[in-house]
């Protein structure tokens, strides 16, 4: 491929860089052009250098950033495919591990899978680039427009909760339908993934809450509303919302801290998930009487990460049902439209952020 305009880094120390890139001997037999690429939390923890997990392809001194994408077949060599199709890629490619080898690549068990844009392969922030047809998801459903471009960060919450699902058979039910209604769930942060949890969090019948230590902007409380999803700031009322019990906690902060001061909130048979990374985040100390807390209510502590392509499928299905539902409220989701080139939009969050995407 020849010389094309990209966004890249040098992992795992950071920086931010736009310009030409040579790659060679990359395969695959679809050419693709972005439409849009989202920028999230690990993208700029990369930026940053706080991802001490983040590495350069071999052979390369630097990685194409970009993970979360919404593309356009320019051609195929593929009979799944055709011109103009719209696409998302596979951000996890399989090593050789069991898990890997079923098609659970988000499952791991060596740590030899390689993550597009984040450990040892390019990723997606750039003019066009090739894949093969198995690493590509079709967008089916036209009216999803630019919304497509929320797949990938929300197939990531499609797992998580078929986490919660696996150890939630000792959750206590308090209806006699067994549904989850007037079962409290919240979640700490407010950027583009607590959202999307929050939306399937209602759509399991969760009171749903979601949290940060200070205030929140208008479109953000306006998207709350809209999702029938409460906002609790931290920093006014650190106890939390007429006192009952969390029985679902979601944390994308990656703030031991916080984190530890809501699992101190669980209910019985609670069950909290870990999914926010920050290897910055302050030293927060646990003690003999947290780890009583978590055993004595017999509390579940899961970490979540990455996604298989069942749960690519899902996340379209479930933007699907919440275009359905939302309408334009969803299309608030995405917050800001960018050029490539623009920098500052790696070291800075734009207020109200919630996704920023960059239009190819
Ligand atoms: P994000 O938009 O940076 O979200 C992080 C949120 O946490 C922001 O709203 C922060 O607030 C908020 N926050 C930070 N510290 C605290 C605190 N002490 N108390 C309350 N809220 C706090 O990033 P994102 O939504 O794109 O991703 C969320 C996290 O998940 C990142 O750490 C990603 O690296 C990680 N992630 C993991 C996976 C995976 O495991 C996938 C995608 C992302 P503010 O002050 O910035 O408003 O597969
Ligand atoms: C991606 C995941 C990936 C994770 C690595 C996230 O932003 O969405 O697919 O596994 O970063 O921490
Ligand atoms: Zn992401």
């Amino acid at each position: 491929m020849g010389e094309i305009g990209a966004y890249y880094t040098d992992a795992p120390g950071g920086g931010i860089n736009f310009n030409t890139v040579k790659i060679s001997g990359e395969g695959g037999n679809v050419l693709l052009k972005p439409l849009l690429t989202g920028i999230c939390g690990t993208d700029r923890g990369i930026v940053n250098g706080s991802l001490s997990f983040a590495y350069n392809p071999p052979g390369y001194s630097f990685l194409v950033l970009g993970h979360e994408s919404l593309c356009e077949v320019v051609e195929s060599d593929s009979p799944q495919f055709r011109k103009g199709d719209r696409v998302v890629p596979l951000v996890r490619r399989p090593g050789e591990c069991p898990n890997c080898l079923i098609g659970r690549p988000d499952n791991c068990s060596d740590g030899n899978k390689h993550e597009a844009g984040i450990t040892g392969l390019h990723g997606f922030m750039r003019g066009e680039f090739r894949d093969f047809d198995h690493n590509l998801v079709r967008v089916q459903d036209n009216s999803l427009g630019d919304i497509g471009v929320l797949t990938e960060p929300t197939k990531n919450v499609v797992k998580a909760f078929e986490v919660f699902e696996r150890v939630s058979s000792r959750f206590v039910y308090n209806n006699s339908l067994s549904t989850l209604e007037g079962k409290k769930a919240l979640i700490i942060g407010t950027g583009s993934e607590a959202f999307l949890y929050s939306l399937l969090s209602r759509d399991y019948g969760f009171e749903t809450y979601i949290l940060n230590r200070h205030d929140i902007e208008q479109n953000k409380k306006d998207m709350c509303a809209a999702f029938d999803v409460n906002f609790v700031n931290s920093a006014a009322d650190r106890d939390l919302i007429n006192g009952s019990p969390i029985d679902l906690l979601i944390d994308t902060s990656g703030d031991p801290g916080t984190i530890f001061h809501y699992v101190r909130k669980m209910n019985y048979n609670g069950i909290a998930i870990l999914f926010g990374t920050n290897e910055r985040a302050p030293v927060a100390t646990i003690g003999g009487d947290d780890i009583d807390y978590v055993v004595e209510r017999n509390i579940t502590l899961a970490g979540s990460v990455d996604a298989a392509r069942i749960h690519y499928l899902k996340a379209l299905d479930c933007l699907s049902g919440w275009k359905r539902k939302y309408g334009k409220a969803l299309d608030g989701m995405i917050t800001g439209y960018y050029t490539p080139g623009d920098m500052d939009l790696f070291m800075h969050k734009p207020a109200g952020e919630i996704k920023s995407v960059i239009r190819w």
